[in-house]
């Protein structure tokens, strides 16, 4: 297991103090001979540089003779070949003192390649047998117990889909999001971290609440929006949340956790807590704006916490080949200055070994880290999409069946002699049992009163909240038949 590395953010951070008053250098006080130059010339012309006052120094020491030029662009120029810009340019061995460290000239134009060539290798344990692959650089150790738990929690989750996706077909919840083929990134994350991690989800991690103790009764009274769901019915189903567990609460829309993440995280900072922040985010989310500030604000603020990148390859019909030209989310982090690893989400074992190794570095170093899990969306986005209008049939049956992350880890706990197909078949026909009885008991418990709609924002609500449920009321008044009769008024 290898994490890309970066320099330390404190010296560079100590650097940059240092030498803020001062600007920036050109190697050492060679600016005006460089200024001569043609390549200078062609910039000086307008090209690229222009000029500000006299008062500044770009070159050298800091010089109140030189004069500070900001790059400027435009289209003529931009058309002139890069033969003409490096024309009797002279190597030059000489380096630029930056705020960040020492940046060395080269007069040769070289544009950074948009590809690194080679992708970056996923980081894995097991082979697609299930088998330990030997050369792994780490030794992975799990319990028993562990282990066993975070199949059983596997099975659950994946049982858990199964029925309320099937509820809401037969109409007896609005709307549901599956977790299908993402159970190992949901299930072994969660085992890799302390129940005192605080984690900001997207939406398709309830494995990470299953984990920490949320049971089926809760995840169904959720779904149900019923009088014992913790966000008293406000929310849409799937967006579980829990104080007790430490799990924000999933919001819609997606990546605005991040940001959020990051506060949460320089919090956790700041009381020197002997714990960490995790947040989940897709393949889609990577393109939001929200992720981008988050990563950076992470990094500069040396914020203790894990992103995980879950991609399964689509952002509802989008494909990763339309979401971004990037070897995937893994090579952002170096970008942004934060330590960043590829992993096989269906590989249980290699997220957890990974997802533990993140949470000691972004602790113990006050950090964060960059986790890119690759895996697959399984089911439809959610029951408001038909997936097989935009992939192939194929394509799901293979990640399903092939790559399944459960059939794998099962192979392995099996091997250990941990598990068998009787422990396997109490467990299905026990969670099968505790599922009935969840799903039945929260369809039979009283909707949360009207009232609820205006509480828990405000100690005092505002006018035009009181305002709006006077309005409420009389129009449920006026119009009963429009309105859900099981809601108490
Ligand atoms: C800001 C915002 N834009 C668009 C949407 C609509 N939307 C909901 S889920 C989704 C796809 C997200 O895909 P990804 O992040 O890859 O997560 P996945 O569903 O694959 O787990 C989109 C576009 C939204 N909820 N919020
Ligand atoms: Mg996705």
């Amino acid at each position: 297991m290898r994490f890309g590395s970066l320099r330390s953010r404190s010296s560079i951070h100590g650097h940059y103090l240092k030498r803020k008053l001062s600007l920036m250098g050109i190697g050492s006080g060679e600016g005006s001979s460089l200024r001569n130059s043609p390549s200078f010339q062609y910039k000086s012309a307008g090209a690229g540089w222009s000029h500000l006052d006299e008062d500044h120094c770009i070159c050298g020491k800091p010089n109140a003779n030189l004069s500070l030029w900001r790059f400027t662009f435009n289209r003529a120029q931009s058309q002139l070949h890069y033969q003409y810009v490096n024309e009797d340019d002279h190597d030059d061995q000489q380096g630029l003192d930056f705020p960040g460290g020492r940046v060395t000239f080269t007069s040769e134009m070289r544009f950074i390649s948009e590809s690194a060539g080679k992708r970056v290798s996923c980081y894995r344990v097991l082979d697609d047998d299930g088998d330990p692959i030997m050369k792994s650089s780490v030794e992975v150790q799990v319990t028993k117990e562990i282990a066993t738990k975070m199949y059983s929690d596997m099975v659950t989750l994946q049982m858990m889909d199964t029925m309320l996706y099937e509820a809401q077909r037969q109409g007896r919840i609005s709307f549901y999001v599956t977790t299908m083929g993402e159970e190992a990134t949901n299930i072994a994350s969660a085992a890799a971290l302390s129940s005192d991690d605080i984690v900001l989800p997207q939406y398709r991690e309830p494995g990470v609440v299953l984990w920490r103790g949320f049971t089926m009764q809760d995840f169904a009274n959720q779904c149900f929006g019923n009088k014992s769901d913790y966000g008293k019915g406000r929310q849409m189903p799937i967006h579980y949340g829990s104080n007790k567990h430490n799990y924000f609460t999933v919001s819609s829309p997606i990546s605005t956790q991040l940001p959020q993440a990051v506060g949460v995280a320089y919090s956790l900072k700041m009381d020197k807590r002997d714990a960490c922040v995790v947040t989940f985010f897709g393949d889609g989310g990577s393109s939001e704006g929200d992720c981008h500030a988050g990563l950076n604000f992470a990094a500069v603020m040396e914020a203790p916490m894990i992103f995980i990148c879950r991609n399964n390859g689509w952002a509802i019909g989008t494909p990763i080949q339309e979401q971004f030209r990037s070897d995937g989310i893994v090579v952002k982090g170096q970008a942004y200055g934060i330590r960043s690893i590829r992993v096989d989400g269906n590989d249980a074992l290699a997220v957890y070994s990974a997802i533990r190794q993140a949470r000691e570095m972004a602790i113990t170093e006050q950090r964060p880290i960059l986790v890119e899990v690759l895996t697959y969306r399984v089911g439809h986005h959610s029951t408001s999409d038909d997936s097989t209008k935009y992939r192939a049939s194929n394509e799901i049956e293979y990640w399903k069946k092939e790559r399944s992350p459960l059939n794998r880890f099962r192979k392995w706990v099996e091997r250990n002699g941990w598990w068998n197909d009787t422990a396997d078949s109490e467990l299905r026909n026990s969670v099968k049992k505790l599922l009935l009885q969840a799903i039945q008991a929260a369809e039979k418990t009283e909707k949360p009163p009207l009232a609820e709609l205006f509480t828990d924002v405000y100690d005092e609500p505002p006018e035009n909240l009181k305002e709006q449920e006077k309005l409420l009321r009389e129009t449920t008044g006026k119009h009963p038949q429009d309105y859900p009769s099981e809601v108490p008024i």
